[in-house]
């Protein structure tokens, strides 16, 4: 394996990201953000329909690299503004903004901004091993990487308040149970499984795909008449897509449908 901080391939249609950091859990150093951003924009630059993002060796990710930059010394302060405008703010946005499925296949501890990753993905499987952490209290910091926006919308503020408040690991099995991922899965079982819902997705009406992604993040913020309105606009579009035409004709002529994406 090489010492790239991330790997990037491309398979059965789909890109699949690996974060490469395995001796320190997969912490995000800068070095490892510029890839991470550069292969989110290559993939579908290069016709990925779908991504897959997961982390080497035992650990998902460990959030920030915490012996990435010198410990302040006395009356010094860091300005962790720079942090957020420049790595992870446009990170989780890029994949929330992303019109391509992404499927999180968390093999392992998933702590800090770690987390808050883990949940920008659209469909997030788990390694029955691995484990959510809120970890930013126990280093006197508050969620970020999106975990304030996810927590109380995924799992209610009563959870979300003991998660954040207490830095307690959540299991994979807690954490599918309480609706924060989609699937715990045997070990063994997570990356055959991932790797087959990322190609079955990658197989799917990828502009149906973009389009649902996009209904459902403005479903979080907006009211009934709003998303009812957003509904209409976003199935004019698939409307006019190709795959669309190719589903309703392969159901007509009892075949299995060949979408191509448009
Ligand atoms: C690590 C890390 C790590 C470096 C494990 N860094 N090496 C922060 C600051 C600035 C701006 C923006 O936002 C943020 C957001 C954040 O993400 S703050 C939260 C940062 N993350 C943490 O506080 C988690 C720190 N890690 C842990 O608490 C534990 O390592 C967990 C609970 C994740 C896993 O525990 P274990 O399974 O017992 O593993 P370990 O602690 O033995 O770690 C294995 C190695 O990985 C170890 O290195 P070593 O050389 O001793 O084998 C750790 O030092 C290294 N590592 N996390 N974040």
């Amino acid at each position: 394996m090489t010492n790239a901080p991330v790997l990037y391939a491309i398979r059965d249609g789909y890109a699949e990201i690996t974060l490469n950091r395995p001796d320190s859990l997969n912490a995000f150093t800068g070095e490892m953000h510029a890839v991470l951003r550069e292969s989110f924009e290559r993939a579908p630059a290069e016709g990925a329909r779908a991504i897959l993002v997961t982390g080497a060796g035992r650990g998902f990710c460990a959030g920030q690299d915490l012996t990435e930059r010198k410990i302040p010394g006395a009356g010094e302060t860091i300005d962790l503004r720079i942090f957020l405008r420049e790595r992870y703010n446009p990170l989780i946005r890029r994949m929330r903004e992303l019109p391509l499925p992404i499927v999180m296949a968390v093999n392992g501890v998933a702590a800090g901004a770690g987390m808050g990753f883990a949940l920008a993905g659209d469909i997030v499987l788990a390694a029955r091993t691995a484990s959510f952490i809120q970890a930013f209290i126990k280093i006197g910091l508050v969620p970020d990487a999106g975990s304030s926006y996810w927590l109380p919308r995924l799992v209610g503020p009563v959870r979300a308040r003991a998660l954040a408040m207490t830095g307690e690991p959540l299991s994979a099995d807690d954490a599918a149970g309480w609706g924060l991922i989609w699937k715990v899965l045997d070990d063994e079982k997570l990356m055959p499984e991932a790797r087959e819902l990322a190609a079955r997705l990658a197989a799917s009406p990828t502009a149906a795909q973009g389009l649902t992604k996009q209904l459902l993040n403005a479903s979080l913020d907006n009211a009934l008449a709003a998303q009812l309105d957003l509904e209409r606009d976003t199935q004019f579009m698939a409307g006019h897509t190709k795959d669309y035409l190719e589903g309703v004709k392969a159901f007509r002529e009892k075949r299995r449908p060949k979408f191509e994406g448009k």
